[in-house]
């Protein structure tokens, strides 16, 4: 069963989650679907790609799959987990990717949405990052992508504690999303922009992206301070709040955290 959908018109590839029965959920299956579909657009020059649920889904990604979330004793986030994967992939295309959002986004598929370049959606859109909802420690470079592109560490700071989602008004207030259009509007809306970007100097955008790419991640950590992180981490995922969280959510029941 494919977990991606791919079509090309033009210069403008788009690629569609199509794994409705797991609400899109962010599994190493849909991930690898989702590089090589980017890897297909990137040997074809694509020059741009919208990246889209199906119509009417009411979920663009409900984020990691929990189901594949280590138990305890391993980084659930580690740099070669499935989402980092995504969004490294993402990240590093070299043509604009547009995500289209029509639906709610959650946990990690909120890193991944907001790794794409410009975010288009509607009043469904919303962003809820999740990991104090199934006690997992998020990681230093996630935070550091996110910080960059919410803007505000207040705002992320709400976002993580609360689990609450990001309504599309108060995305778009602070500039996550790009647009709010209506529904009916929205294919058409992302359509277009990708087209006028897909007639623009390819070379001079994939450059600028590069570059901003680069400048973004340009943050000094030092190796102790690195490590530190890693250890606060560590307490977190070896804790039994951690196993609780993730147990929890697999037996369709609310978790209880002890806090340790
Ligand atoms: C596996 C799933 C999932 C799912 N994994 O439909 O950010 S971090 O650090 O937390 C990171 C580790 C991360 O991203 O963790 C995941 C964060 N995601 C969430 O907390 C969202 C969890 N999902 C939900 O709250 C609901 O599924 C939503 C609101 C997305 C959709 O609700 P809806 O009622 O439409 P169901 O909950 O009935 O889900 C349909 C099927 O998809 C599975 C879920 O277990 C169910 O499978 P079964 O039909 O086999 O029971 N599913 C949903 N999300 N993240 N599986």
């Amino acid at each position: 069963m494919s977990l991606t959908q791919t079509e090309v018109r033009g210069q403008v590839g788009i690629i569609t989650l199509t794994h409705d029965e797991k609400r899109n959920a962010l599994s190493q299956a849909l991930i690898d679907a989702l590089i090589a579909d980017l890897g297909r657009l990137e040997e074809a020059r694509i020059r741009a790609v919208v990246l889209r649920a199906r119509p009417g889904a009411t979920v663009w990604s409900a984020g990691h799959d929990v189901s594949e979330l280590p138990r305890s004793g391993r980084d659930p986030l580690a740099y070669n987990d499935p989402l980092e994967q995504g969004v490294r992939a993402v990240r590093k295309f070299h043509a604009p990717i547009l995500a289209m959002i029509d639906g709610s986004v959650w946990g990690g598929a909120v890193e991944l949405a907001l790794s794409c370049d410009i975010l288009i959606g509607t009043r469904n859109a919303s962003f809820a990052l999740t990991p104090a909802r199934l006690g997992v420690p998020y990681n230093p470079a996630g935070i550091l992508r996110l910080l960059s592109a919410v803007g505000s560490s207040l705002v992320l700071r709400e976002m993580f504690f609360t689990a609450r989602p990001l309504t599309a008004q108060r995305a778009h207030d602070i500039g996550v999303l790009g647009h709010v259009v209506e529904s009916a509007d929205l294919e058409r809306f992302t359509l277009e922009m990708a087209a006028e970007i897909a007639l623009l100097s390819p070379l001079s955008i994939q450059v600028i992206k590069e570059q901003i790419r680069l400048l973004d991640d340009a943050t000094p950590l030092s190796p102790g301070t690195f490590e530190r992180i890693q250890g606060l981490r560590r307490r977190v995922y070896d804790s039994k709040d951690y196993r609780e969280g993730i147990t929890a959510f697999l037996e369709k029941r609310k978790p209880v955290y002890g806090g340790d």
